[in-house]
């Protein structure tokens, strides 16, 4: 209420940073509280926003990540000062890289002591860090500042090619106060933060013109095309075309894994032998051999060709030459290039299609015959072959995976049905996205999560099992314990006290870190245990961990990059 005799309605800094998020549609934040963000934590869980607070910023960094990806909104991270913004940093950072949209939001100290470096309260110029490990960074001096502040930020972190966004939010601008209308009429509500990009119709028609004459063609799906939400298009490109599919890691389920069309079981066969390959929303970087090499040997290694859909020019070219690069958002780009199929369209030669299936029948008729053995202790597929068959019950549920070998084998064994249901290391390998991953997806969806964890994995973020429990999500952590980092068989060589780098304590049991904070621990030895507890998980929702003891001979040197592990000559014995 304002007259002359009554000082006007005020609003300070705190309420205009949550009030010009919730104007956008952002209900919750992910962070740890501390100065000089505390009371923002209190007055947004008021305000009614969902304040999921973490133990570790690393983890409610990579919650924001994935809160991004799944739900095309940029995930919110928020941290106090310096040491609270470096733990949020690498998780900004890998959502940069992996075209994720987040926004780490952090406290900063006083720029004037800061700057003249006199020793604050962790003090660090934050924004000079920030600024080359994300796509944007922004800081916020004056409370009218806000509206701009946050609005820039979501529109760096969604439009064009998404990723991480830093906002520095000194503690000076939350005290900050001005009158409340003036406040609320300086915030915005970002129209259209990623607006579609219409590919031009001449670059339509050259990639379907390549298409066209291909003997050999082949799709191969990315992560950009998962995150794209274009999955009637995706699938409409697929089937008009009837050009067989390979969904990278994070793809898979865009269309069931169990597709007729899927190359996924042949796959070393069609990089080798694909004459045109068509790349939707996937990079040619050390995940795809960056596009020459061995992997994409054979006889039309020298007169392969490319058309690559992304939104990100500069993304063409970056490893090979790209024929046909069609530069536009996914959906716009694929539904342009079904249109341009037409109805009779040709399908690829069968005698191409053909070699395909048989190839990938054959290998999935060996791997059936692999993962129906029950040898003991479990080894990776007995143990992964439960979580398939849950998993294709329950297609609804999200897979987040990490590990090396328990990273490998479950991309290949565990099928997917449904999009953007499988959340994992992406373009780094990053271990540690595993619980902040999990618990975005719980919080996000409302599904059941299954996390299938190495147990070095798990350890990087395994403290927030007391997050999933203090919130009660449905989340199933499954401990690959093989012992160690791929293995639990190295010996110190020196026959010293202390054991090998890569093996941990024999024998532990994580079940029991789940049972510290109310959740359900479970031991399990065989499929069957492991099965009987995995159901109980899904059925009940509780917070669970199951210690799935895995064979430590089983696994090999970094799962199946070991290529990629620098070896010397002069290695001894
Ligand atoms: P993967 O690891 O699955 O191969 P990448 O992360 O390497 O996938 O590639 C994703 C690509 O998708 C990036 O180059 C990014 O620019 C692109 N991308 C992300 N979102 C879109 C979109 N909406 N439209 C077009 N391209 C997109
Ligand atoms: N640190 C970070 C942040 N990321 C990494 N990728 C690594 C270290 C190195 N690393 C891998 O690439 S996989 C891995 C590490 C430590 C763990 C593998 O052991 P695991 O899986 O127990 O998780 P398996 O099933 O035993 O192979
Ligand atoms: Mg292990």
């Amino acid at each position: 209420m304002t007259n002359d005799t009554q000082s006007p309605e005020m609003i300070d800094g705190f309420h205009l940073v949550i009030d010009a998020l919730k104007l956008n549609g952002i209900d919750t934040i992910f962070g740890v509280p501390g100065i000089p963000i505390t009371d923002l934590t209190r007055m947004a869980q008021a305000e009614g926003m969902r304040v999921i607070s973490f133990r570790h910023e690393q983890h409610a960094g990579n919650a924001a990540a994935a809160a991004g990806f799944l739900t095309q909104k940029p995930g919110i991270a928020l941290t106090v000062s310096a040491p609270g913004f470096l733990n949020g940093l690498t998780a900004l950072t890998n959502a940069t890289t992996n075209c994720f949209p987040m926004i780490l939001i952090s406290g900063s100290s006083e720029r004037e002591i800061v700057d003249l470096q006199q020793g604050d309260y962790e003090e660090m110029d934050q924004l000079a860090i920030a600024k080359p490990l994300c796509k944007a960074a922004f800081r916020v001096l004056h409370a009218e500042d806000i509206g701009v502040g946050v609005a820039r930020a979501i529109r760096a972190a969604l439009s064009g090619r998404p990723g991480g966004v830093y906002l520095d939010l000194p503690a000076k601008l939350f005290a900050q106060t001005m009158e409340a209308g003036a406040g609320k009429a300086s915030l915005i509500k970002v129209v259209d933060p990623a607006p579609r990009q219409i590919p031009a119709p001449d670059s339509v028609q050259r990639a379907l013109d390549l298409l066209k004459g291909a003997k050999r063609p082949l799709i191969l799906l990315g992560k950009g095309a998962a995150y794209a939400q274009a999955d009637a298009d995706i699938r409409a490109l697929v089937e008009t075309s009837g050009i067989p599919y390979l969904p990278m890691s994070m793809a898979k389920g865009l269309l069931p894994d169990t597709h007729g069309q899927s190359a996924s079981a042949a796959r070393s066969y069609v990089l080798a032998e694909a004459d045109v390959v068509l790349l939707v929303g996937a990079r040619l970087n050390w995940l795809l051999s960056h596009g020459k090499g061995k992997t994409w040997g054979g006889p039309n290694a020298a007169t392969r060709q490319f058309i690559q859909i992304d939104i990100a020019p500069t993304e063409i070219d970056s490893n090979v030459a790209i024929a046909a690069p069609l530069i536009g958002d996914i959906g716009s780009c694929v539904s342009a290039l079904v249109a341009g199929m037409g109805s009779n369209w040709a399908k690829p030669p069968a005698d191409w299609t053909g070699a395909i299936y048989e190839r990938r029948d054959k290998n999935l008729a060996k791997m059936a015959a692999t993962l129906a053995l029950s040898p003991s202790p479990m080894n990776f597929h007995s143990a992964l072959n439960v979580i398939r068959n849950v998993v294709k019950a329950r297609p609804d549920a999200i897979v987040v995976n990490e590990g090396a070998n328990t990273l490998d084998f479950a991309r290949s064994i565990v099928d997917m049905y449904e999009p953007r249901k499988r959340l994992d290391v992406g373009t780094w390998g990053i271990m540690g996205i595993g619980m902040g991953f999990s618990i975005a997806a719980a919080v996000v969806t409302g599904k059941p999560v299954i996390a299938i964890e190495g147990d070095s994995a798990f350890g990087f973020s395994g403290m927030e099992v007391e997050t999933i429990c203090r919130y009660n999500l449905p989340v199933c952590v499954i401990v690959f314990n093989n012992n160690g980092i791929y293995r639990g068989i190295d010996v110190n060589p020196t026959g010293g006290a202390d054991v090998a780098p890569t093996v941990f304590v024999k024998n532990a049991r994580y079940d029991k870190m789940m049972e510290a904070f109310g959740g359900v621990g479970a031991h399990a030895t065989t499929p069957q245990e492991l099965q009987s507890a995995l159901d109980e998980a899904i059925r009940s929702g509780k917070p669970t961990l199951i210690n799935a003891v895995i064979d430590e001979t089983a696994g090999t040197e970094s799962g199946r990059i070991t290529s990629l592990n620098p070896t010397s000559a002069a290695k001894k014995k």
